[in-house]
């Protein structure tokens, strides 16, 4: 006879075998939604960074696109446009150019040639929203009497006389005001020559960058006119490293650039 029994299996009386099940302890819990909320916060920090990458590179790339704009028009028109105002709806003021009404506070003339993406009101807005302080703003020199927006001007003045003046100054700290200025110009502005990126622009493009709706009130961002802006427009722009005083975006069209375009094309001398 044999009397061999089976050995029992621990925790299982008819010998199946069984696992242990138990839920997740309070703690686990803890630990577990507290690694969650680190991965969520470091995904989330990213996103937002790349989102501001984008919106620079597409706000970079749409002011490129407005000086070539500029360009295509010049050639066409043998002036460049004047800046819009606040209430032309993106049609330079006043139409047909000459001596403009804004040359140094206006924004891009997005529905006089013919760029998108533009607002509701016709104002080409640029890749950090679509409120009023997106919009695109604009200057021009008013120099040799408005030559550069007026009709057939440069061609007129002669293009070694033309002396385009809008100046680009790394820094608002560096704009200066003219030991003498014949009143009632207040376009004498300059900045010093050790801090001057240019002073032959013919046009300064700009965007207020992602601040728009808060800055420019900085030693800096007060210098490109602005809503906060607390110093009258002039001639004189600022483009300071990128920071968190300084988000502007700025680009020029050199008197250079356009001139050479304007040759090319048989448009000058
Ligand atoms: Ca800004
Ligand atoms: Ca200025």
């Amino acid at each position: 006879m044999n009397n061999a029994v089976a050995p029992a299996t621990e925790g299982s009386p008819c010998g199946a075998p069984t696992f242990h099940q138990r839920g997740f302890t309070l703690v686990e819990l803890a630990i577990v939604m507290f690694i969650v909320a680190l991965l969520l916060g470091g995904m989330l920090l990213p996103l937002s960074a790349q989102q501001d990458v984008r919106s620079f590179g597409d706000t970079q790339k749409l002011l490129s696109d407005s000086r070539d704009a500029l360009l295509g028009f010049a050639m066409a028109n043998d002036r460049l446009p004047c800046p819009a105002s606040s209430t032309s709806n993106g049609v330079e003021d006043p139409v047909g150019g000459g001596v403009c009404n804004h040359p140094h506070d206006g924004f891009f003339p997005a529905a006089t040639v013919g760029l998108a993406p533009v607002d509701g009101s016709g104002y080409l807005i640029d890749g950090w929203g679509s409120n009023v302080d997106n919009r695109v703003r604009y200057a021009v020199s008013t120099a040799n009497t408005s030559a550069l927006t007026t009709g057939s001007g440069m061609k007129t003045a002669g293009i070694t006389a033309l002396v385009p003046d809008l100046e680009i100054c790394n820094s608002g700290a560096q704009v200066r005001i003219p030991p003498i200025i014949t009143a009632p110009d207040t376009t004498s502005m300059y900045c010093h020559p050790s801090f001057r990126l240019a002073q032959d622009a013919v046009a300064v493009i700009y965007s207020l960058g992602k601040n728009g709706g808060t800055g420019g009130a900085g030693t800096d961002e007060t210098h490109n006119p602005n809503p906060r802006s607390t110093t009258a427009a002039d001639r004189a722009f600022v483009n300071a490293q990128q920071g968190t005083n300084f988000d502007d975006q700025v680009i020029w069209l050199s008197k250079g650039t356009l001139f050479n375009r304007l040759v090319a094309a048989g448009r000058l001398p």
